[in-house]
């Protein structure tokens, strides 16, 4: 039977409808998908800057650069103690976060994962369980959109323009399925990341101002802007290098497929983490380099001294017969070729 003259009319309003909403769709968002989009690991996304996190970074720069200024007024102890809190700060990111906690290249007692936990909070880069959360992430999907801090989205996103915005939804995908369980069944993680904030601002800038001020008599403004706001900037610009330059210009001599490089300019800066084409080659190597706390890696030679009085053990290092087939099979022979010829080289490959 034919169908009504009503139904035909249903029929039609229906049609009508869903061209509309098609044509409104086209006129406000003129490539609207009808389907939700299929995240492609590289794809850009617009994600908001978080505003209070970019007035923060500006008003600790202008803190930094005032710090720099009141160097030529600070007593030489003042100095010298912010450059032992760089290279403390330094060693609970290198020797604490990163080689112990996120890739568990080695083990530590308890007295040592306290003062590594106490150095971590005096550089203030999130707690240990945020960071190695961070970095575990960075290490599996490096250079992706699930790298938190991926540096194909360029310099200054790698650098520091990663933690004035909110993530790409890949970090929380991906992040979720990397396990982290190991790390909070460390009390020493699970409690500092439970009282993180005062824990952070008491090492990162009361303990340093108030030091100097007790021990030797200088000024607060001294104490605050050159051991506390100055140290911390300058820390933390040195660990962004190991995101932003050791992903972008050096040497591949044991991977050239991937992005990370040797730079020896940011191992003298961040106490050893430069030789990063190795490190993303053999992540769970405690050196994170090839070579020894002799050649700019200041915080082997720091692991190296903890195991010799028993604090430090079970560290894993490769042994020189895989590092070798691996450079012969991935890594960026031409210099190879250039050393054999080098007879006054150490290395004879
Ligand atoms: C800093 C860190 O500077 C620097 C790290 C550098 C790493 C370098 C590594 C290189 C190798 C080592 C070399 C060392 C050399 C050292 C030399 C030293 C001399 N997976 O983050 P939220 C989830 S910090 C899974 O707020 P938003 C999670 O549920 C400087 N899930 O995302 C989380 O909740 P909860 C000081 C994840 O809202 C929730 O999402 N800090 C993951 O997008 C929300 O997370 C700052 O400047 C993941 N990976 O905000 C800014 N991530 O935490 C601090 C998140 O409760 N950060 N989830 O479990 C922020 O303000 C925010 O994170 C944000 C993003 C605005 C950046
Ligand atoms: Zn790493
Ligand atoms: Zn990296």
């Amino acid at each position: 039977m034919p169908p009504r003259i009503e139904e035909y009319e249903t029929v039609l309003t229906n049609r009508q409808k869903q061209e509309n909403i098609e044509q409104i769709q086209e006129q406000v968002i003129p490539s609207a998908p009808l389907v939700a989009p299929v995240k492609k690991e590289n794809e850009n996304v617009d994600l908001p800057i978080v505003w209070k996190n970019v007035a923060i970074f500006i008003a600790l720069h202008l803190g930094a650069l005032y710090g720099v200024y009141l160097c030529f007024y600070a007593k030489l102890p003042t100095l010298i103690f912010a450059f032992i809190m760089y290279v403390l700060g330094g060693l609970g990111i290198t020797g604490g976060a990163h080689r112990l906690w996120a890739h568990k290249t080695y083990k530590a007692k308890l007295p040592l994962r306290i003062f590594l936990a106490f150095c971590q909070s005096v550089a203030l880069q999130n707690s240990i369980f945020e960071w190695c959360r961070d970095h575990r992430v960075h290490h599996k999907h490096a250079e992706t959109n699930a790298d938190p801090h991926n540096a194909k989205r360029g310099f200054f996103f790698s650098h520091m323009g990663w933690l004035m915005m909110r993530k790409h939804p890949l970090v929380f995908e991906k992040g979720a399925r990397i396990p982290l369980d190991d790390l909070l069944a460390d009390p020493v993680v699970y409690y500092q990341r439970k009282y993180y904030k005062p824990i952070a601002i008491f090492c990162c800038f009361v303990f340093p101002t108030i030091a100097p001020m007790i021990l030797w008599g200088e000024s607060f403004t001294v104490a605050y802007f050159v051991p506390a706001i100055l140290r911390y900037v300058w820390t933390l610009h040195i660990t962004w290098l190991v995101n932003s330059v050791a992903h972008m210009w050096g040497w591949k001599p044991y991977d050239k497929r991937i992005n990370p490089v040797e730079n020896l300019f940011v191992s003298l800066g961040a106490i050893g983490e430069g030789f990063h084409n190795y490190h993303h080659t053999f992540p769970q190597d405690y050196a994170t380099s090839e070579y020894g706390a002799a050649y700019l890696n200041f915080t082997k030679g720091f692991i190296d001294a903890m195991a010799f009085i028993g604090q430090a053990y079970d560290r894993n290092k490769m042994s020189e017969e895989t590092v070798l087939k691996r450079r012969q099979r991935t890594g960026d022979l031409s210099e190879l070729e250039h050393r054999e010829h080098d007879e006054s080289h150490e290395h004879d490959y």
